[in-house]
């Protein structure tokens, strides 16, 4: 029987990749994420090859959340694999001068957000005693660098949730693993630059960076495996980065 995934931040870079490469390989899909049009344009793509449902919310809307997923048609109801990706750096400056705003909006979404559609989700795997959780964090959540601060902190959290994801639930059989990538290009340095596009090319110039696709093989490879195994952690770089700060420009 087909397997269905459910993914954050499927309209763009990392889960947009995922849910394409899981439709390849069969896995119907309900994508989410807050714009409607593109995911109802990536419905169009993979609905020939899988089944695809959209949830539009906005993951720091609780009811939301709640809510979106709870409706969700009898066919989709059964979540076999959850993808939480959804997520963003907004801004990039020393803690002293930090935006709240841009605070508020990192914690919200990658921390709360997670947990809340981690919530309704692991209540049915757990009923069923069965289920899969990636959860999308970053080498920014293994080492904090300049600048990084609330973003670092944010995704520390994803880190200690994946953990404590696999210790509470491991006595329901469910399987609970990160991926931790460094620099792939995709909209994420435009997020983090407030739509400063010269900015955020910047970032991923004059090297190899990774790209969505390279983390989406990774995310299917994880929950490809049989069942009784589990990839727990997985850090991933660039060739040509070392850690969060050491790039090499020239290779
Ligand atoms: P993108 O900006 O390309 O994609 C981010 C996705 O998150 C979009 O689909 C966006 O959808 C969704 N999203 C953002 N905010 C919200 C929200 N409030 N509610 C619902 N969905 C939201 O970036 P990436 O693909 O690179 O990022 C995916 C994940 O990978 C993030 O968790 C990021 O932190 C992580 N990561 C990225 C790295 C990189 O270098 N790119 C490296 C390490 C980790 P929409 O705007 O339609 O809501
Ligand atoms: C994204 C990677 O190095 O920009 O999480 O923080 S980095």
């Amino acid at each position: 029987m087909s397997k269905t995934a459910l993914i954050t931040g499927a309209t763009s870079g990392i889960g947009k990749a995922t849910a394409e490469l899981f439709a390849e390989n069969g896995i119907d899909l309900i994508l989410c994420g807050r714009r409607q049009d593109r995911l109802d344009q990536l419905k169009k793509e993979l609905k020939e090859k899988v089944n695809v449902h959209t949830l539009s919310f906005d993951v720091r809307d609780k009811e939301a959340v709640f809510t979106k997923i709870d409706s969700l048609p009898e066919e989709f109801k059964v979540i076999d694999i959850l993808v939480n990706n959804a997520g963003n750096a907004h801004g990039l400056s020393p803690i002293q001068d930090g935006d709240v705003d841009d605070w508020d909006a990192m914690i919200d979404i990658n921390v709360k957000g997670l947990l809340y559609v981690s919530k309704v989700i692991i209540n049915q795997m757990k009923e069923r005693k069965a289920g899969h959780i990636i959860n999308i964090g970053s080498i920014a959540g293994k080492d904090v660098y300049p600048n990084g601060n609330v973003y670092n902190a944010s995704k520390f959290a994803v880190n200690a949730l994946n953990e404590a994801m696999r210790y509470d639930l491991n006595e329901f059989g469910i399987r609970v693993g990160a991926v931790h990538p460094g620099l792939v290009n995709t909209e994420f340095s435009e997020v983090r630059f407030k739509g400063d596009k010269e900015k955020a090319e910047n970032v991923y110039k004059g090297y190899d960076p990774l790209y969505a696709e390279d983390i989406a093989d990774i995310i299917y490879f994880m929950v490809s495996r049989k069942r009784h195994v589990n990839i727990a952690d997985l850090v991933v770089y660039p060739t040509a980065q070392a850690s969060a700060t050491i790039v090499n420009k020239n290779i």
